[in-house]
């Protein structure tokens, strides 16, 4: 399976880097919430090579979203075709294909792949975090020697207050900022040790299925800015770090709630 999957996550890569200039971008509910034609086929690819493998399962895709009773499948894949799709359309090579599969409810195997600089990022419960072939650990480091990946969440205007009152609590404390746009990608950043921790105050499904296992099996500490487990079946915040920095960041959370 894992095999498959990987072999799978490459291909649908591969599309993602052959996009020409003309990416056919549409507005779905305003100028922050794009889709090309590069997510639908990346989409429909998975959809038809992933259900070949596993015929029984669920398929929650961005780009296909409707309103289902999703926690009736006993195998489920939750799948982001682009993950950074504005980074896509402006050309700021920064994206990845995410694919999650659950079984019973628990992230089973996380993949996410940057075809940019050819990063697999993989891992199966239980079996640890791997980027291609290397074993990863995030390692563990106070916020005063993290760097702090930052997700705005801009699409939510209500929740704008909160995350900035987070940031600007961690900002003089934090080793420095960065934002990168791809919240997959900044999970798994959290998983090879780049980065201390990452937030971002809501999320959908299919940014943070799989990049919360892979961070989890490299062992950083992934809840919601609660503190609570993440929803896998409906949009949740995320906070993932290495514990001694997912434990400063909560503290703050709650101080600034
Ligand atoms: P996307 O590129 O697949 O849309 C950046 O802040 C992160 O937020 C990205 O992972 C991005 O995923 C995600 N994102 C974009 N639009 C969103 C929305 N409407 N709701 C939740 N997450 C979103
Ligand atoms: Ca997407």
């Amino acid at each position: 399976m894992l095999e498959q999957l990987k072999q799978i996550i490459r291909a649908a890569g591969q599309i993602i880097l052959s996009a020409g200039a003309e990416k056919d971008v549409t507005e779905k509910t305003g100028s922050r919430d794009l889709v090309t034609k590069y997510d639908k086929a990346v989409e429909a690819f998975l959809r038809a090579r992933l259900l070949a493998l596993l015929p029984e399962a669920g398929f929650m895709g961005e780009e296909s979203i409707h309103s289902e009773d999703w926690t009736r499948y006993e195998w489920l894949f939750i799948v982001d075709p682009i993950d950074g799709t504005t980074n896509f359309v402006q050309g700021y090579a920064n994206s990845c294909v995410s694919v999650g599969l659950l079984h019973k409810g628990l992230v089973e195997y996380g993949l996410v792949y940057n075809p940019y600089v050819d990063e697999l990022y993989w891992a199966k419960r239980g079996a640890g975090a791997y980027l291609n072939g290397e074993r990863l650990s995030c390692g563990d480091r106070p916020l005063e020697r993290s760097l702090l990946i930052f997700g705005s969440a801009l699409y939510y205007t209500e929740l704008q207050a909160r995350s900035l009152a987070l940031f600007s609590a961690a900002f003089p404390i934090v080793q420095d900022v960065r934002r990168f746009g791809s919240a997959a990608l900044d999970l798994c950043y959290v998983a090879a040790g780049r980065a201390g921790v990452f937030f971002e105050a809501r999320l959908c499904p299919w940014d943070y299925c799989a990049g919360s296992l892979i961070a989890r099996e490299a062992g950083a500490v992934v809840t919601s800015l609660e503190g609570g487990p993440l929803d896998l079946y409906h949009k949740c915040s995320v906070l993932a770090g290495c514990p001694s920095a997912h434990a400063g960041m909560l503290a703050l959370a709650k101080q600034t709630t």
